[in-house]
C-alpha cells in the first residue's frame, strides 16, 4: 500500500504512535509518506520506503493566523497525486481530519479517489476538541472519514458521548516495540542517582497541567518519609517551574532530579522502580506502557483508558484521582521488599507484551484493507 501519514511531529503520544506505525509499515514493505510541518522527532533516520514532505506555511502580513490547515490540504493533494497514495491516515483530529476531508474533495476534481482514516488520540477529543469553537468542524471531520480508530475503548465511548458520529469507531490500542523498550540496566547510571541503594521513582511527561507534576512531587515526599528514595522527573513543559518551586519549599532538591527532555527514555526507565502517572486525563497512557515494557510497575490514576492498560494489584496500582495518600501507599506496597518489586516487574512486562507492536500493526493493516475494500 502507499500511505500518507499526518501527525504532530513534536514530543507527544500521537506523534510517537504515528511515527512508529509508519516505520513498522515501511518495514513490512508499504510505502509511507509523512506529511507534516517538521520531521517527526522519532524519525531519526529515513529508512527505505519512508519519505517526508514538509508543509510550508506562508506568513503573509495580512494573516494574523497563517492557515496551516489550508497548506496541509494542498500538500496532501500534491503528495497523493504525485506519489499515487491509496490512503491518508491522520493522527489527532484537529485540524488533520478536516484538512484530509478537504484534500479528498479536491482530489475528486482531479479524478482521484483517496480513503481517509482518522485516529483519535486524546486531547483532540477530551480537551481541545470540546471547545465550542471547534466542535462542528471536529465532528464533521471525524464523521466524514472513511475509517476512524480510537486508542482505547474509553476514548471510543467518550467520542460517542461528546459528538454525533455515525461512523463505526474501531479500537486499536497503543503498541510497544520490545526491541527498543526492555530493561537494560546501566548500574553506573542508577548509582549516579541512588548511590546508597535508594529506590527510584520516575515520571515522564510534557509537564502540562493535566499530568499533575506537582502532585508527583507530593507523592514522592510522602514515600520518602517511609523509605530512602529518589525521584527522576523526565520531560519539560508549563508546570516545571511550579514543580521546582515545590521541591525547594519541601527541601527535596537533593533528592529530585529534573532531567529535561531525555531522549534515551528506555535507558532512564531501566534504572527506575516505580513509574508515577497521576494524570487527570489519559486516553491510554503510552508512557506507562513504555515503563511497563522496561519492567517498571505503574502507579497511576484510575481514569480514562488507564484501566485498560494497568491492572490494579498486578502490573501496578490504580488510584483515585488526587488521592496523594493512596498513591504513596500503593507505591510503598510495591517497594516493600525486593521480591514484591520483582513480581511486579515481571507482571508489568507480561502485561506490556499484550500490546506488542507486531500484533497491533496487524490490526492497523487489516483495518486499512477493510477501508480500502469498502
Ligand atoms: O496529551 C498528551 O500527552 C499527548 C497526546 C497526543 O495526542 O499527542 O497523547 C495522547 O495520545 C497518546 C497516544 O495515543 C495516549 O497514549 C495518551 O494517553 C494521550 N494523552 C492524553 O489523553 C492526555
Amino acid at each position: 500500500m502507499r500511505i500518507g501519514i499526518t501527525c504532530y511531529p513534536t514530543f507527544g503520544g500521537s506523534g510517537v504512535v504515528a511515527t512508529e506505525l509508519g516505520l513498522a509499515l515501511a518495514e513490512r514493505g508499504h510505502c509511507v509518506h509523512f506529511i507534516s510541518y517538521a520531521v517527526p522527532l522519532r524519525l531519526t533516520s529515513i529508512p527505505p520506503n519512508i519519505f517526508f514532505h514538509e508543509v510550508q506555511v506562508n506568513v503573509y502580513p495580512l494573516f494574523q493566523y497563517p492557515s496551516y490547515d489550508t497548506a496541509l490540504s494542498s500538500k496532501m493533494v500534491d503528495v497523493t497525486l504525485h506519489e499515487q497514495l491509496d490512503l491518508l491516515h491522520v493522527h489527532y483530529a484537529i485540524p488533520h481530519a478536516t484538512s484530509a476531508y478537504l484534500a479528498k474533495q479536491i482530489l475528486k476534481t482531479h479524478g482521484k479517489e483517496i480513503k481517509v482514516i482518522t485516529t483519535l488520540h486524546g486531547t483532540d477529543i477530551t480537551l481541545i476538541g470540546q471547545d465550542p469553537n471547534y466542535i462542528p468542524s471536529v465532528e464533521f471531520g471525524i464523521d466524514q472519514s472513511d475509517g476512524v480508530t480510537a486508542v482505547s475503548d474509553w476514548l471510543r465511548t467518550e467520542t460517542r458521548r461528546i459528538f454525533t458520529i455515525n461512523r463505526e469507531i474501531e479500537v486499536i490500542h497503543n503498541f510497544i516495540d520490545f526491541t527498543r523498550f526492555s530493561r537494560k540496566l546501566n548500574p553506573l547510571l542508577r548509582n549516579r542517582f541512588a548511590p546508597n541503594g535508594e529506590r527510584i521513582l520516575i515520571h515522564i511527561s510534557n509537564f502540562r497541567p493535566l499530568k499533575r507534576v506537582p502532585e508527583v512531587v507530593q507523592i514522592f515526599s510522602k514515600v520518602r518519609e517511609k523509605i530512602p528514595c529518589r525521584l527522576l522527573l523526565v520531560g519539560d513543559g508549563p508546570d516545571r517551574t511550579e514543580a521546582e518551586q515545590l521541591c525547594r519549599n519541601l527541601n527535596l532538591c537533593s533528592e529530585v532530579f529534573f532531567l529535561g527532555k531525555y531522549e534515551a527514555v528506555e535507558e532512564i526507565l531501566s534504572v527506575a522502580d516505580v513509574f508515577l502517572m497521576p494524570s487527570e486525563s489519559e486516553t491510554f497512557g503510552l508512557a506507562a506502557l513504555e515503563a511497563m515494557a522496561c519492567g517498571v510497575p505503574v502507579v497511576s490514576s484510575d481514569i480514562g483508558g488507564l484501566p485498560e492498560l494497568n491492572i490494579d494489584g498486578y502490573s501496578g496500582y490504580l488510584c483515585q484521582l488526587g488521592n496523594i495518600a493512596e498513591y504513596a501507599d500503593r507505591t510503598l506496597r510495591i517497594l516493600e521488599s525486593d521480591s514484591t518489586l520483582d513480581q511486579f516487574r515481571v507482571r508489568a512486562v507480561n502485561r506490556a507484551k499484550e500490546f506488542e507492536s507486531a500484533h497491533i500493526i496487524d490490526k492497523y493493516e487489516s483495518f486499512y484493507k477493510k477501508v480500502l475494500e469498502e
